[in-house]
């Protein structure tokens, strides 16, 4: 796979996904977001990987939205472009495999919303968070009014919104915007021990646990609840349900297949 502004390393079950624009601290302009959709829908349909990680090129994960770009837009192109970031973060929220953001710098505006469509975040103690939108006049636009104040509910997403403020990668764990913080030489050898820490578990399972979270997390406690009991359902018409469960009593590892 070959991009422009994307960099790309497979490893066993394991694909590492680089937003590579670091002349820009990687900002994300609109053949970025066109080559993140593609190399997403690329990831998405090779069956040998298990397990996704983003990270960025250089001092920063992703800067933000490319402020060149949008500076002269149109209200109908903003919108557009909007669009287009929502629809391919959607896209990775909602990809059936794990997807984990290796934070490595500034994650702001644009990049803290990457993030958080990523289901779990490592940072490096070198990350910084932030949705500064405001500050140029302008609110989120790939959902981080959404998605942060899920995160970390409405105050501290209000807080964080309205004044701009950048925060470091300690507070960005405080409140519960990352899961863990390593060193910034450590970052990608943590986020593919991680990796692999889901990869030998049952992938199909591991999948059908994203949806229910995902999926549960959208509605009702009720209807999430049934979500999960048809999920787990369907997980008693694979073989590798089976499989786990031989294996744990015939007190071996299990060798899971994805069927
Ligand atoms: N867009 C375009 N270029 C950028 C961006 C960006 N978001 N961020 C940094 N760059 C460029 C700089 O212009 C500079 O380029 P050059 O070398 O050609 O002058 C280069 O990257 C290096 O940046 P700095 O010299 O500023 O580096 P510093 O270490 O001094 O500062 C910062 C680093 C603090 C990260 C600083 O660059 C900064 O504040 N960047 C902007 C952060 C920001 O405001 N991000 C939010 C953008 S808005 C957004 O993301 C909205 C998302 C929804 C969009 C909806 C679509 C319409």
């Amino acid at each position: 796979m070959e991009w422009k502004n994307l960099s790309f390393k497979k490893d066993g079950n394991i694909a590492i996904l680089s937003i590579n624009r670091p002349k820009a601290l990687n900002a994300l302009n609109t053949q970025t977001l066109r080559e993140l959709d593609e190399a997403i829908t690329e990831v998405e349909k090779d069956e040998e990987i298990y397990v996704l990680i983003i990270t960025g090129e250089g001092r920063s994960f992703v800067a933000g939205a490319d402020i060149g770009e949008m500076k002269d837009m149109s209200s109908l192109e903003a919108r557009k472009l909007a669009h287009k970031g929502i629809k391919v973060f959607r896209k990775i929220e909602l990809m059936e495999k794990p997807v984990i953001a290796a934070i490595n710098g500034f994650a702001l505006g644009g990049g803290c919303e990457l993030a958080m469509a990523c289901d779990i975040r490592v940072a490096s103690e070198k990350a910084k968070f932030g949705q500064p939108e405001v500050g140029l006049g302008i609110t989120p636009g790939f959902a981080g009014t959404q998605r942060l104040s899920r995160l970390v509910g409405p105050g501290k997403a209000k807080e964080l919104i309205f004044t701009a403020d950048v925060i470091d990668a300690n507070e960005a764990y405080r409140i519960g915007l990352v899961n863990k913080i390593v060193s910034m030489e450590k970052l990608i050898e943590e986020s593919i021990n991680l990796a692999n820490r889901i990869a030998c578990k049952g992938q199909i399972a591991v999948r059908l646990a994203k949806t229910a979270i995902n999926r549960g997390m959208e509605t009702d406690i009720e209807t999430g609840m049934s979500i999960e009991r048809e999920l787990f359902g369907q997980c008693f018409s694979t073989e590798d349900q089976k499989e786990g469960m031989r294996a744990f009593l015939e007190k071996r590892s299990p060798n899971y297949k994805l069927k």
